[in-house]
């Protein structure tokens, strides 16, 4: 099956390695940078959300010390890390979004770090990502990439989703039951490419593992579906060609 078929058919889709070991070296070592600035940078604070300020509930009970400066979500990363855009604009993954979108006039929408820290990371309850009220197309016709830097296992908390359910408009997110056995588990190497269908039921468990586990997400949409929101990412509605103009710039 093309990656497409499958994503339609299941509503995600897993792809193998995107990314070179060179590659994922240096996107996560720029990542490590990343958030050791997100606690002590006030700018960045503001887009981020920490794991101290996530219900102990999502960690199972688990309790963090109130000062932890281990986060759950880094908003915004181009703006406050632009060297990760030619790894969020790669073609390989650029292409992906296309046959999944239909079109190759795409925009992205936002990007962020979704990172479930090693033995507190939170886990993250069933939902459909379409309708959200952050930044969200009139219809439907996005995407969320996620780029796993450390790939994902069901010890570190791998996506799981509810394969089929796209297409059951009738199923809530409430009702699904744990055994459920349309449940898939997202398990995949580093450098893999996740992607979610925006209607399909998905979720995660806690991390409880000595491992992080590190994911970019990244939301696209079709240049020709406008936003129904008004919050804005440095990125949201920019072009391929925009982002990696911009690259280009700061780096003459
Ligand atoms: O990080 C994950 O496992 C999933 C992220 C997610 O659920 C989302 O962005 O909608």
């Amino acid at each position: 099956m093309q990656p497409a078929e499958t994503y339609h058919d299941k509503g995600y889709y897993i792809s193998d390695p995107l990314f070179s070991a060179s590659e994922l070296a240096e996107v996560s070592s720029l990542l490590d940078h990343l958030v050791a600035r997100a606690a002590d940078c006030e700018e960045m604070a503001k887009d981020c959300v920490f794991e101290r300020d996530q219900p102990a509930s999502k960690r199972g009970g688990v309790a963090i010390e109130p000062d932890s400066k281990a986060v759950f979500i880094v908003g915004d990363v181009p703006r406050f890390c632009p060297q990760l855009i030619p790894f969020l604009t790669d073609l390989k993954l650029v292409d992906l979004v296309a046959s999944f979108l239909g079109t190759s006039d795409i925009v992205m929408h936002f990007a962020n770090l979704t990172m479930k820290s090693a033995k507190i990371g939170s886990g993250i309850n069933w939902h459909r990502d379409f309708l959200n009220k952050f930044i969200c197309p009139v219809a439907p016709s996005m995407v969320r990439t996620m780029i796993c830097v450390d790939g994902m296992s069901p010890d570190t908390g791998a996506t799981r989703f509810l394969s089929g359910s796209h297409n059951e408009p009738g199923q809530a997110a409430s009702d699904v039951e744990p055994m459920d056995d349309r449940i898939e588990v997202a398990a995949c190497s580093a450098g893999a490419v996740a992607a979610i269908h925006p209607l399909v039921l998905h979720c995660g468990p806690p991390n409880f593992s000595p491992l992080p586990r590190r994911n970019i997400v990244i939301q696209w949409g079709r240049t020709d579906v406008p936003l129904a929101t008004d919050f804005k990412e440095s990125v949201t509605g920019k072009t391929i060609e925009c982002l990696r103009a911009e690259v280009n710039r700061i780096n003459y």
